[in-house]
Formats: structure tokens, sequence, C-alpha cells
């Protein structure tokens, strides 16, 4: 029997004003384990609303202490509840539970984080020229904002946003993903329990089409998002026409490098947890092994020998390295690159086909799949794959290395394999990319600012600069003097 869901919009559960409902694929066997509402253009409207009455009202009034002591309350809840939420987007996404249970520990640590700042947002005081002036500034919310995430990681991409903006002030409309809406809502749950008083934080579900009920309100005035290129487009157009700025977390193509003076075991295995941790399904895959000549061969042998050795089944076995890919739509992907690249002269050293195997028949599994001597200019080197797909390329010198990596659209995450300090110094500082990883890939701390360049997106999650997205100054000026002014002249 699937379980049926309801949105949380101005502090009550509901169904929604349409009657049409979504289905919840599990991605190992492809049954409908779960239905969630198709939001209306209503249900939207009402839960903008709340969430702007909250913010004029009882959000407004709420201070900085307080807060905090809701944000840490849901770190602690979250805490408690991590099987359920991490067995929620397991079941929804067939991420692995290793991955997925660590993920709600990174989003707990996220609001904890964030609790912090939460009553430390001090303005500062300008000294001017004109010592009979005052002038001091306030660090004030934006207002409503819209928080629309993917279905790869629902909770910790969620955590990014949801954190600081509510450390900030400000109260939220949250869109998940059709694919994987359940944890979010089950922790709608968890914001009750913490004592956020209602409309502060609201949960709508559907796919796309409630995309510019939310993205057009009048009411609205920020949009963070983490998703594809198109759609992103779509929103930074629509938000254009009422100038709300845009936080977008988008995809990439990363670049992880592996010099000949490197530690290579422990390279190729930061190049396997690079792109086959969590199936591929993540912005940061390392997708693009670029490896120094002299050790390609090793490399490669290496890396296939890993590669065939990992353990593909239910995520929901703690012994799973490797689950299926999230749904019909990305399986249908993969595969179709896959066959693409291989057309295109690309050799598969292993993988390149659907999982098949005992336990395996109705799940979305693609094999882990390398390809090697793979030219740069092919398309499977330059698109996202967004699945468990690596291509390696050789490369010779330095500098052809740092052409390569730095010759995409993208520009998110990157890896660097060096044991010379001055060498991992200068790529850190020329590559093109939002974060530079040296003799490790896909760490996470939530301090550390993240986000991309290029088309891999605009503005950073995390750490304080994840605040700035959420904040705006406002300057008051007081002058002290008590002295008419001459009106016709400027001020200094
Ligand atoms: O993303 P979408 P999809 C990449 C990856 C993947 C591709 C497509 O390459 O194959 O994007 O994935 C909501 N207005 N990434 O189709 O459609 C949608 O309902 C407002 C990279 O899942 O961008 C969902 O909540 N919202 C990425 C969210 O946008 C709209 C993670 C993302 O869905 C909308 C996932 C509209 N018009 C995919 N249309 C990353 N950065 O990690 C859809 N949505």
């Amino acid at each position: 029997m699937a379980k049926s869901f309801q949105m949380l919009i101005d502090g009550d559960w509901v169904d929604g004003a349409g009657s049409e409902r979504l289905d919840s694929y599990n991605p190992f066997d492809q049954s409908v384990w779960a239905t969630i509402p198709q939001a209306t253009e209503d249900d939207v409207a009402r839960a903008i609303t709340a969430a702007h009455t909250a913010f004029r009202g009882v959000w407004r009034k709420t201070s900085g202490r307080d807060r905090a002591s809701m944000m840490l309350r849901l770190a602690d809840l979250v805490e408690e509840n991590a099987d359920a939420l991490a067995q929620a987007d397991s079941t929804d996404n067939g991420k692995v539970i290793r991955e997925t249970g660590a993920q709600m520990r990174f989003a707990a640590r996220n609001y904890r984080h964030f609790a912090g700042y939460a009553d430390k947002l001090t303005g500062e005081t300008i000294p001017l020229d004109n010592l009979d002036m005052f002038d001091f500034t306030l660090v004030e919310p934006l207002g409503v904002a819209i928080l629309i995430t993917a279905w790869n990681s629902p909770l910790p991409l969620l955590a990014n946003k949801l954190a600081p903006a509510l450390a900030a002030g400000n109260t939220v409309v949250i869109k998940p993903s059709e694919h994987a809406s359940a944890s979010t809502l089950e922790f709608g749950r968890l914001i009750e329990q913490a004592g956020f008083p209602p409309g502060v934080v609201n949960i709508v579900t559907g796919d796309g089409r409630i995309g510019p009920a939310l993205t057009t309100h009048p009411k609205v005035r920020k949009i963070s998002f983490t998703g594809g290129l198109s759609t992103a487009t779509k929103i930074i157009q629509s938000a254009a026409a009422r100038v709300i700025p845009v936080t977008t977390e988008l995809g990439g193509k990363s670049p992880n490098i592996i010099f000949e003076d490197a530690d290579i075991e422990a390279a190729v295995t930061g190049a396997v947890a690079g792109v086959f941790g969590a199936s591929g399904q993540t912005c940061i895959a390392g997708s693009r092994l670029l490896v120094q000549r002299q050790i390609y061969d090793e490399v490669c042998r290496r890396i296939v020998e890993k590669v065939e050795a990992i353990r593909l089944g239910n995520p929901l076995d703690t012994e799973t390295e490797m689950g299926p890919v999230a749904n019909s739509q990305q399986f249908d992907k993969i595969l179709g690159m896959i066959r693409d690249a291989e057309a295109d002269g690309a050799t598969i050293a292993t993988g390149g086909r659907a999982g098949d195997g005992p336990g395996l028949e109705q799940g979305y599994f693609v094999r882990p799949t390398v390809l090697v001597d793979v030219s740069p200019d092919l398309a499977i080197a330059r698109e996202e794959v967004f699945g468990p797909v690596l291509c390696v390329i050789p490369f010779d010198t330095e500098e052809e290395a740092l052409e390569i990596a730095n010759d995409s659209d993208y520009g998110l995450a990157s890896g660097i394999w060096t044991n010379d300090l001055r060498r991992a110094h200068r790529m850190a500082r020329d590559i093109e990319a939002g974060v530079v990883w040296v003799n490790t890939y896909r760490a996470s701390y939530v301090g550390a600012p993240f986000g991309g360049t290029k088309l891999s997106g605009h503005g950073r999650e995390r750490s304080w600069h994840a605040l700035l997205e959420y904040t705006q100054p406002k300057n008051v000026m007081i002058d002290l003097s008590g002295a008419a002014r001459d009106p016709f002249s400027m001020k200094l």
C-alpha cells in the first residue's frame, strides 16, 4: 500500500485544491511506494501568502536567539530521525543507505552551524568625513524565499538553503523534486515539532507545471534553485521580470587530475569515490579523470579492478556500495550517452550496460562504467551524464592538464592529486572551479563555501557567504548637527 503524503501550508497538512496526485517510484523495484499532491496555482499562492504574512508578522518579531533555539532543536530532531529520513530518500532515489545516513548528519550539522549566526548578524558603524553625521547599517532578511531542490540529495540540498534563510529571518516555500519529495515532507513534521510558527516554512509538491506560480508571484523576494541548466534558465528568465535575485547550484563536468608524482592508491580511490559514490548522481561528480601519461596505464588498470569489485544491490542494505539510478529518465539518458560515446570512438574498459544479476532485475541499475582513451572533444567528455560513467583522458604536461580542465562550460568542482606543493598551489589558483580538492575528493564541510562558476551556477551555499544570499544591508544616516543645508548642493 503506497504511503500518501500531504503538503504543509500555513501550518496545516493539506491535500491541496486539486485532485491530481503523482506517483513516487522506488527505483530498486519500480513499485509505486508513495504518492504526493500536484499543487495547484491556488495552493502555491496560499503558501506564498502565508510565508509573507509570517514574514511581516510573527517571524519579524522573533529574536535571533529564538530563531537559533528552534534551529538547534531542528538539528537534534534531524539526528534523532536520521534513520527514517535516510530510508525515505534511499527508497525514493535509490541512493545507498550509508550515503543517505551520512547526509542526514550533514543536514543536522548545517542547521546547527547556521543557528550560531542567527543572533550574530550585526551591522556596522561607518565613520564619515562629516563628523556631525552618524551612519550605521542593519542586516535585514529579504522576505519570502522559494527553495527548489533536486531529487539526488533532497535534505542536504535543502539544508544548504533553508539553514541560512531561516538564520537570517526569511520565510520560505519549499518545492522538492517530484521524483523524491517524501523525505522533505517527513522533515516538515520536524519543522512543526521544533516550534517554528505556522507560515514560516511551507512545503508544496508537484512537477515543473507549478514552477511559474512559484517564481513569478509578486510577494517572492528570493529564489534558490538546485537542478538542471534548462530549468535554471527558465527560472532566471521569470525572476528577471521582477528583479528577484536567484542563487543557482547546477551541474558540472568536474576534472579530477592525477599527476605522476601522486600517491597512486589514494588517487585511484579518490577517483572511484569521485564518480561512483552516489552512482555518480552528484553535481560534483569527478567525471573527467585526467591522468599523466607515465602512469596512465597503471591508473586505468587499478581503477577497472576497483570498479569491477563495486557491490551493486538494494540501497537499503548497508553492504551495498552502489544502488540503482534514480528514475527511468536517468536510466535511459545514461545508457543512451554511453551508446553514443562508443559510437564516437570511446573505448569501454568496463561496464557500459545495464546492471544485471540476482536481485537487480527490477531496478534501474547501470554498471559502473569506465571509458578510456577519451578525446576531450567527445560529447561524453563535455556533457554532464549524472550517472556512474568515468572518462579517462591522458595528458603530458601540467599546462595541458590545466587547458583540458578549463576547456569546459562548467566550473563546479575539481580535484588535484600531487605531492608537489608548488604545483598544487599553481593548479588551485588557475583552475576555473568553485571548489578545489587537493589529494581528496567529495569532502564537505558546512562552513566552507560551495558553488560554481560558468554554467555551474551563480552564488554560494554554506559558510557565511550563504548568508549574503539571504540578507541585504540597509544603510541609516543621521544628521546630528541640526543645521539647515544648501538644498542645491550635494551634502558631503
Ligand atoms: O532537473 P530539473 P531534473 C541535472 C542532471 C540531470 C538534469 C535533469 O544532469 O540529468 O539536471 O534533472 C523543478 N520552474 N541535475 O529533470 O528539472 C523540479 O520539479 C521551477 C543536476 O531532475 O532541473 C525539481 O524540483 N521549478 C543537479 C527541480 O526543479 C521547476 C541535480 C530540479 O529539476 C521547473 C539534479 C520550472 N519551470 C539534476 N521545472 C545538481 N545541481 O546536482 C522543473 N522544476
